[in-house]
């Protein structure tokens, strides 16, 4: 097996992910912008990165859309967005399908003929095993997500997204996009993609006045471990081990402020890494391995 990026040591206790600091109320991650009678869709709403971002933009007032496969873990992340009483709807949504995409986008149309936000967050990786022994079904899997996922629904979105009206289009890479590492060479690869096709939705949608960016996290808590090594908890759990990671609602806040700028300033491309993590391979743990 190829190097964990994310070396599993003994760890001190330590105070939760965002204990200690009183988080600030979501106004201050929406500037001046009024979400009221916006909508935002957001792909991979069902957990994780996801569900946090449903939840900061309906707590701004926005209307969100969400998609993922698992309808009952959607309804759940729904429900806590209608508690605020902003408008809510979900749909089932695999982006690895063109057919599943056209059906999502044709209820999002009867929703509304206008989408304020597109967050291409849906994707994940499979197995960390090396190219030598990887699986068909793992790379599959990765590239059909991560990579012809988030093209597939940009291409059916972007006639929902007005021109010259503060839009944005927002995909999630990795710090996996900018550094390769042993285990990790197709996750890699497609999160690497995922930088080039945002850069070139940039170039390509330069004039109409969308934005375009891409916000590349770190190490973040959430079921992506799990997914990886295939529900083996206990091996999951191991990459947080000794090591206070980012939360889902780190990258729901980015998320948040990146759209919420005025609409002359885009945000091209954010790296957000735990203060713990200063490089994939260079990951401070509260005790020695
Ligand atoms: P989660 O596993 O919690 O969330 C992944 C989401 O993607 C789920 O809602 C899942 O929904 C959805 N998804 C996966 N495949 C499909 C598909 N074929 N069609 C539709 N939805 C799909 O992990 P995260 O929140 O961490 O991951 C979100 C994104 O962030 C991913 O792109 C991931 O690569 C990226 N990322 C994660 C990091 C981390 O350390 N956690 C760091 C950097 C980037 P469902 O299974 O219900 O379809
Ligand atoms: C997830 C971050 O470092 O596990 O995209 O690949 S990493």
């Amino acid at each position: 097996m190829g190097v964990q990026p994310h070396l599993p040591v003994d760890p001190d206790p330590l105070p939760g992910p965002g204990e200690g600091l009183s988080p600030p109320g979501l106004t201050a991650y929406a500037g001046g912008m009024d979400w009221k009678g916006r909508w935002v869709v957001i792909t991979g709403a069902s957990s994780g990165f996801g569900a946090a971002t449903a939840e900061a933009f309906a707590g701004v007032g926005a209307g969100v859309i969400l998609g993922a496969r698992r309808l009952d873990r959607l309804a759940e992340v729904a429900g806590r967005c209608r508690a605020g009483g902003t408008p809510t709807e979900f749909h089932p949504l695999d982006v690895a399908s063109t057919a599943s995409v056209a059906a999502f986008v044709d209820r999002v149309r009867s929703i509304s003929p206008r989408v304020d936000v597109l967050i291409n967050n849906a994707g994940g990786a499979h197995g960390l095993d090396p190219v030598a022994t990887g699986r068909d079904e793992d790379w599959e899997a990765m590239v059909q997500s991560n990579l012809l996922g988030l093209a597939r629904v940009t291409r059916a979105m972007l006639p929902l997204l007005p021109h010259h009206a503060g839009a944005s289009l927002l995909n999630i890479g990795s710090i996996a996009g900018h550094q390769a590492y042993e285990g990790g060479a197709i996750y890699c690869g497609v999160k690497a993609a995922e930088r080039s096709i945002t850069q070139a939705l940039r170039l390509e949608l330069n004039g109409t006045g969308i934005r375009v960016g891409s916000l590349d996290p770190g190490m973040a808590l959430t079921e992506f471990s799990d997914v990886r090594f295939r529900g083996d908890m206990a091996r999951a759990a191991q990459v947080y081990r000794g090591v206070e990671p980012l939360v889902a609602r780190d990258i729901a806040e980015t998320l948040l402020w990146m759209a919420s700028r005025p609409p002359h300033v885009n945000i091209d491309e954010i790296v957000l890494k735990p203060t713990d993590q200063a490089a994939i391979h260079k990951v401070h743990r509260r005790t020695a391995g």
